[in-house]
């Protein structure tokens, strides 16, 4: 019988501050980029810390106030906010940050040293899950500003594809704190070691297998979808009798940062698709700073990431807080329902 004594530590115990380092100086990973995401890491730790107090620090609860886009605020909406921006406010490697908080970008104040780094975030994915005990995260996108470093930083330096993204991730605070990183060459993981007080690699290149048996939906929008993604979920749930010939599984955590790392994980397909509540409205989630960076690091997984009609990493971007539909996860899932959007 295997006891609690025969289970130790399996991972490299190579701490991410050493894994960048590894890497600085490299075409992928410029010193600046380095000490920016250092910064990030340090943040996720300081809001992962606070997420862990809950109650006990008094953070949990609506905060009165609402955001660009209409929703209401949580306390740790605002304090994740901000902690971000205190993280990286004078760190000398930024021209200027958007968040999903924030109505218009925010450049570095003059008093401060400049850098060419654009930093988007959404401080608190999954607001809707804090005071219920589950899982919610920090999503980041860098971009470059690519004008000339006297030119004054606009939001205009901000709309570029999500293919121009030089490094992404997210930072899921659940059972464990898990930091997961692309700087274009494959997904690598860290837990953060509360002992240490270090994010250790505890997985790297991580691969999506292509297919799955599991989708991620909100199935109380069912009536709202669009013909191409009701056939998709329809086909699922008709299991081993209907054409897919294979019974399937459905999870939807709420919380995107946790639904995407569980297809990092085990593979699935993650859907939030354009629907009928709001037509105007391309999606729910927002591009440039929840399903650019999701997008990148599944691709970089060897997974796929489209909104029904094009490959999102290739959408330009005409506003800071675009809304996209997403459809992400396992390649040949991916790949099905956007056929079934392109030549239905
Ligand atoms: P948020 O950024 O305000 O938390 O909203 C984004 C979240 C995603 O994490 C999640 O996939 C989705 O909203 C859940 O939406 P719904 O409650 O409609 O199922
Ligand atoms: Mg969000």
């Amino acid at each position: 019988m295997t006891t609690s004594a025969d289970f130790g530590k399996t991972h490299s115990g190579i701490t991410l501050s050493r894994y960048l380092k590894e890497r600085s100086g490299s075409a992928q990973l410029p010193a600046p980029l380095l000490h920016l995401l250092a910064e990030v890491a340090h943040a996720c730790k300081r809001i992962s810390h606070a997420v862990n107090q809950g109650a006990l620090a008094g953070v949990l609860g609506s905060a009165g106030s609402e955001n660009v886009q209409g929703e209401v605020q949580k306390t740790l909406d605002i304090l994740a906010n901000d902690i971000l921006i205190q993280a990286h406010e004078w760190g000398g490697h930024l021209a200027a940050m958007g968040s999903e908080e924030m109505d218009n970008i925010l450049p570095i104040p003059k008093h401060y040293p400049q850098g060419n780094y654009l930093l988007m975030f959404d401080p608190l994915d999954g607001s809707s899950n804090i005071e219920v005990n589950v899982s919610i995260g920090t999503i980041f996108s860098v971009l470059q500003k690519t004008t000339s470093a006297s030119t004054e930083v606009s939001v205009e330096d901000f709309l570029q594809a999500g293919s121009k993204q030089v490094a992404a991730g997210y930072c899921v605070y659940g059972p464990q704190t898990t930091l997961v990183l692309t700087l274009g060459q494959g997904v690598a993981m860290f837990t953060l070691d509360r002992d240490q007080g270090e994010f250790v690699l505890t997985q790297d290149q991580v691969q999506i297998p292509a297919d799955t048996k599991e989708f991620a939906i909100n199935m109380s929008n069912m009536r709202h979808w669009d013909a191409p993604v009701k056939r998709y979920v329809d086909e699922c749930l008709q299991g081993k009798e209907g054409i897919r010939g294979k019974d399937f599984n459905m999870r939807w955590i709420a919380s995107m940062v946790a639904d995407v790392h569980r297809i990092l994980m085990r593979g699935g397909i993650f859907m939030y698709p354009w629907d009928k509540r709001e037509p105007g409205k391309p999606g729910k989630l927002r591009l440039m700073y929840e399903a650019n960076p999701m997008s990148w690091l599944v691709e970089q997984a060897g997974g796929a990431a489209t909104n029904g009609k094009q490959r999102i990493l290739d959408i330009q971007p005409a506003h800071l807080h675009e809304r996209v539909s997403v459809i992400l996860g396992s390649k040949n899932e991916v790949e099905r329902v956007t056929t079934y959007h392109t030549k239905a």
